[in-house]
């Protein structure tokens, strides 16, 4: 059985994390396989949104610890440059809305990948820790750069120390996600959202992704000149000129994702 699983259904790829007896703990293989399925994702131009979840009770717990312990396991450093941080340099970059729905709990690795995906969901009875602290790590996968710009910098900084499990609800009162969900409904609610973004002008949201990666780092007038170029850029879409024409013509637009 492959550790991830991969379909496509209505212009959304839906990527689930498959080693549930190991709370879909990362090990080598899996880190390798998830980059090459978002890679696929990136080529495949029908793709219009990426879903992420879990099979089983767990999101991810994270780094496969029975690994670390093995003659030929990989050290911290190649973990980090060669599993992880490819990882979330991908999903950041890729030209798509990422969609990921924490379908239970999300502990080290498995928190910092879900909460760099650009739209974050989860069930009520999911979970997220920031586990490293109690195995003597730091927080990596971007965990120090995303979370206090989530949560604040005083709440993301007690949550990295003391490794605190937050519920779900707490995770979205905190602003670290978008929306919750209760259990029974959480699989369709959550894909509601992959498929509404798979159909709306893919480019434009891209553009937005971009801008708001470099929001985090740029001053304002950086920032207003990011805006002009991708709002040019924007506007010499297709999907740009079918939404104004839809509108004019009071119909609901065909967006095709050029
Ligand atoms: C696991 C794991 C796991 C293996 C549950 N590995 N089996 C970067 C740099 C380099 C190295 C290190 O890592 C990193 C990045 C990181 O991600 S560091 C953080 C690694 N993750 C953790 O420390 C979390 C460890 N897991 C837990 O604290 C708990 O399992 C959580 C809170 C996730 C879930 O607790 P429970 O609901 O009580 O479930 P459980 O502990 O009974 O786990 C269920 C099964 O999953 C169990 O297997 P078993 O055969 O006993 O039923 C666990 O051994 C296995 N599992 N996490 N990370």
């Amino acid at each position: 059985m492959s550790s991830i699983l991969f379909e496509i259904k209505n212009s959304v790829a839906i990527i689930t994390l498959n080693r549930p007896e190991k709370f879909n703990a990362f090990n080598r293989e899996m880190s390798f396989l998830l980059q090459k399925i978002l890679d696929d994702c990136v080529a495949d131009k029908n793709i219009r949104c990426i879903y992420i979840t879990g099979n089983g009770k767990a999101f991810s717990a994270g780094q496969d610890l029975s690994e670390l312990t093995k003659e030929d396991a990989p050290g911290l450093d190649k973990i980090l440059s060669e599993h992880y941080n490819p990882i979330v340099t991908r999903i950041r970059k890729i030209e798509k809305p990422i969609v990921c729905a924490v379908n239970g709990v999300a502990a080290g690795a498995g928190a910092n990948i879900a909460l760099c995906c650009d739209v974050v969901v989860a069930s009520v009875s999911a979970s997220f820790i920031q586990a490293f602290s109690k195995i003597g790590l730091i927080p990596d996968s971007g965990g120090t750069f995303i979370l206090p710009r989530l949560i604040g910098f005083q709440k993301a900084s007690a949550l990295m120390m003391l490794g605190d499990k937050v519920s779900a609800e707490d995770a979205e009162k905190m602003g670290m996600i978008y929306k919750i969900f209760p259990d029974e409904i959480f699989a369709e609610e959550s894909m509601k959202i992959a498929t509404t973004l798979s159909q709306m002008p893919t480019k434009g949201l891209a553009y937005t992704k971009q801008a708001l990666n470099f929001s985090i780092i740029n001053s304002l007038e950086q920032q207003l000149k990011v805006e002009d170029e991708l709002q040019f850029a924007a506007g010499s879409t297709y999907d740009y000129s079918e939404g104004v024409k839809a509108f004019l013509e009071k119909r609901l637009p065909v967006f095709k994702g050029e």
